[in-house]
């Protein structure tokens, strides 16, 4: 077996091809902590972290910098060194920042292992490759706007589009997502509230919503009201949706038992990386719930051929223009590479030109 020998890690401002604004702020590049595990067999493991702030990003690599401590010197086998972080951190607790970093981690780690055995991330998970339908996501478009947004994802062929909404009036929202119906057709159309409305205006508007053929309508309420998120599930047709603020499998698990979505969408690193989407997939396996996948495309696309009860693939591109080689989108699917591990590799002149020192 390997041995774990360095962390190394490069901040980067991720450039996108536009800015994401939400209910709830606005992204204009991604902050994003590029992860390397070095290893004695002379293999390296390559994965990310994000973080939705700058000013965060120095935290996040020094979260990250901090748990390689704790991790050097290790057999490379990805499950017992979760294992043995989670116990070291039990007093402290893995969410948010130390959470994000452990994903991030935990997929460099995978990634080395399965480099290791010169083979693809979903082939040492036990699975076949598959291609999933992707939806294109984007911020928060009124009306006018989003008919041009509308027209390249169906340009683009994507079976899908998420668009934001909670303008300060429903009208507002009511008319965006008319406007992007008419120019989607029969196409999916998702809905994300990013958590901006009250139980009761959330109440008020998914029901307006609901004869609007949406596929889901994502995170009404904040990330954390389960009840709240359960009381819309039971009020409304259109599916409600959450899960890429869960903190670990232990946080979708509360919220399957409360029912408080129709669809889950962890985000691997906040549900922890491979080892945790494994026990969030069995989770929703064992509930018969589709389970859809946050932003990182491409560990998603290697993590969804191993999720049973997998759904759509999220296509928000965050790392693509930093990659020597971005995941192949075809008519609107997406399928992991053939590639070692997770398949990144860094088009390091681009990372030289966004790094952040
Ligand atoms: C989202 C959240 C944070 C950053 C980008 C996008 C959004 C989504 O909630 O579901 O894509
Ligand atoms: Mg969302």
């Amino acid at each position: 077996m390997a041995i774990i020998e360095a962390i190394r890690t490069v901040r980067v401002h991720a450039p996108i091809a536009r800015p994401i604004k939400t209910a709830s702020g606005e992204i204009d590049a991604f902050p994003v902590v590029l992860i390397d595990v070095l290893t004695d067999a002379g293999v390296t493991g390559r994965a990310y972290a994000q973080v939705y702030l700058p000013a965060l990003l120095p935290a996040l690599e020094a979260t990250v910098q901090s748990l390689g401590r704790l991790v050097h010197g290790q057999v490379l086998a990805p499950r017992d060194v979760h294992t043995a972080l989670l116990q070291r951190l039990r007093l402290w607790g893995a969410k948010n920042l130390v959470g994000a970093a452990l994903g991030g981690l935990d997929m460099a780690l995978w990634d080395a292992y399965a480099r290791l055995r010169e083979e693809p991330l979903y082939a040492t998970l036990g699975a076949a490759p598959r291609a999933f339908p992707a939806y294109y996501s984007v911020g928060l478009y009124d009306a006018g706007s989003v008919i041009a947004i509308a027209e390249e994802a169906v340009a683009l062929d994507y079976p899908g589009l998420k668009i934001k909404l909670g303008f300060p009036t429903l009208a507002e929202d009511l008319a965006a997502v008319r406007a992007a119906r008419k120019v989607l057709g029969a196409r999916a159309l998702m809905v994300d509230y990013n958590q901006a409305l009250s139980p009761a205006e959330a109440m008020r508007r998914c029901r307006a919503l609901d004869g609007e053929g949406l596929a889901w309508i994502e995170e009404p309420v904040l990330a954390d009201d389960y009840a709240g998120a359960a009381a819309l599930a039971d009020a409304i047709t259109t599916p409600i949706q959450i899960g890429e603020n869960f903190n670990g499998p232990e946080e979708m698990r509360r919220a399957l038992a409360l029912r408080a979505m129709d669809y889950v969408m962890p985000d691997p690193q906040f549900i922890r990386g491979v080892t945790g989407w494994l026990e969030a997939a069995t989770l929703a396996h064992m509930h018969g719930m589709e389970m859809s996948s946050h932003t990182f495309v491409e560990a998603s696309a290697h993590l969804l051929c191993a999720t049973p009860t997998a759904h759509w693939l999220e296509h928000l591109d965050v790392v693509g223009a930093l990659l020597a080689e971005r995941h192949p989108l075809v008519n609107g699917r997406l399928a992991p590479p053939a590639r070692p591990g997770l398949g990144l590799e860094w088009d390091e002149a681009a990372v030289a030109r966004h790094r952040v020192h």
